[in-house]
């Protein structure tokens, strides 16, 4: 991020990005759509939209299956997806690159599978106070199935973790080290590579939930050096129901099958059953593989962006909306880190999150408002719920003045 923030933001022309994405021309409430939700689910380009019609409409089969030509055209699409997954991750080998519906998936495929069949009394799992749901609660229900114990790392108040409160939960019995790379609800960029470090000097493994990261920031699994690494095609602008589960192979190998079907098996009598190699063995049953095409397309799009100059425009805007905000009255940004993502989450007084969003979506302006899955995040600073504005590489300075408008429209509104 450091890198990133560096960078001149006048590389990148957003006004020019719009145009790639269709659904951001229309009007919504009779206004034109500002699109704040990128947090939520990103938008798709023309390039992922036309790559999965094009599959739809002249490749598609079943894979791994058939040697008629289509169905050897669709296993080579779908592959070359996953070798195109191993490069955007940097990871050294395809076995390493378990195609799932999305991070929730990949973060319940390594609870089940590592968690459930090496846990026990006495293991420690450890995650923090800043973690989605799909980061907390597969890993209460491997607490319920194995006896394990779950350790929470506080927060502070700017939503950062507490680094040496982490660290010093960190011990022997630690088996796992569970923590998004972003925290969605805040926007807080979290030091990894540093827990990371920590955790392996232990003997514990490390997950990363880089749900929030992927669309802003170059991921390097093997300079991050994490254990697993789960992310969502749809929040780096490609299709839902698709993502990637990153695994070490020799992980990977050792770790049982999760779900039991096609696809993930090599041979099967009713005495026994043998499985396929990696990847397929967690991959029961038929792909999503429209959806790996069209995140295949998400990539090289969101790479032929340029990620650094992306990331500093990104960081242009954050700071812009965060300086207006702080202007306004009445308005109290929730999540002040000292680094985060294009993500700001705010709380209006005398007012609603809901009904800040209702008015808001009426001037066309389309922000997120709720709990933003991370319940313990509201609980932690003893709101119920925030507004929350998020930014994508679609997003211009534009649509930062028309946030502020429809923020001042609202104090009228609600007085
Ligand atoms: N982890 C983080 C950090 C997330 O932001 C999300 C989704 C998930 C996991 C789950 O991803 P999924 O694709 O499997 O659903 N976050 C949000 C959000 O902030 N608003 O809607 C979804």
């Amino acid at each position: 991020m450091a890198t990133a923030l560096a960078a001149p933001p006048g590389n990148f022309d957003a006004e020019r990005v719009r145009h790639d994405f269709p659904i951001l021309q229309q009007h919504v409430n009779g206004r034109a759509l500002v699109y704040l939700d990128s947090a939520a689910s990103g938008q798709r380009p023309l390039a992922v939209l036309r790559a999965v019609e094009h599959y739809e409409t002249h490749t598609h089969a079943n894979v791994h299956r058939g040697v008629h030509t289509l169905s050897q055209a669709a296993t080579d699409a779908f592959e070359g997806a996953r070798e195109r997954a191993r490069r955007f991750l940097n990871a050294r080998s395809t076995r390493e690159i378990v195609f799932v519906r999305g991070t929730t998936e990949g973060i319940n495929l390594v609870a089940q599978s590592f968690g459930r069949a090496r846990l026990g009394r006495g293991d420690e799992i450890l995650i923090s106070a800043l973690e989605h749901h799909a980061n907390i609660v597969p890993w209460q229900m491997v607490r319920e199935q194995t006896g394990c114990t779950l350790k929470v790392a506080p927060i502070n108040r700017r939503g950062e973790i507490e680094l040496d409160a982490l660290l010093g939960l960190l011990s022997s019995r630690t088996r796992l080290v569970a923590v998004a790379q972003v925290s969605n609800a805040l926007g807080t960029v979290v030091p990894v590579e540093r827990i990371v470090q920590a955790a392996h000097s232990c003997g514990a493994l490390v997950l990363l939930d880089g749900a929030q990261a992927v669309a802003h920031m170059p991921i390097d699994v093997r300079a991050l050096g994490c254990d697993f690494y789960a992310f969502s095609g749809h929040k780096l602008y490609g299709p839902t129901g698709i993502g990637v589960l990153y695994g070490r192979e020799e992980l990977l190998e050792e770790m049982p099958p999760w779900q039991g079907g096609g696809e993930m098996i090599r041979t099967v009598s009713f005495e026994r059953t043998t499985y396929n190699d990696l990847p397929w063995k967690f991959e029961a049953g038929t792909p999503n593989i429209s959806g790996a095409v069209g995140l295949a397309a998400a990539m090289d799009y969101l790479e032929s962006l340029g990620l650094e100059a992306l990331a500093a425009h990104e960081q242009h805007l954050l700071a812009q909306a965060t300086a207006a905000l702080e202007r306004l009255p009445g308005i109290e940004i929730i999540g002040t880190a000292a680094h985060k993502a294009a993500v700001i989450s705010f709380t209006m007084r005398g007012c609603h999150p809901h009904d800040l969003g209702t008015v808001l979506d009426s001037q066309g302006v389309a922000i997120r408002t709720g709990h933003h899955c991370a319940m313990p995040v509201m609980t932690f600073f003893d709101i119920p719920a925030t507004a929350r504005a998020s930014f994508g590489c679609y997003n211009t300075e534009a649509d930062v003045a028309a946030l502020v408008a429809a923020l001042e429209k609202a104090r009228e509104v609600f007085g």
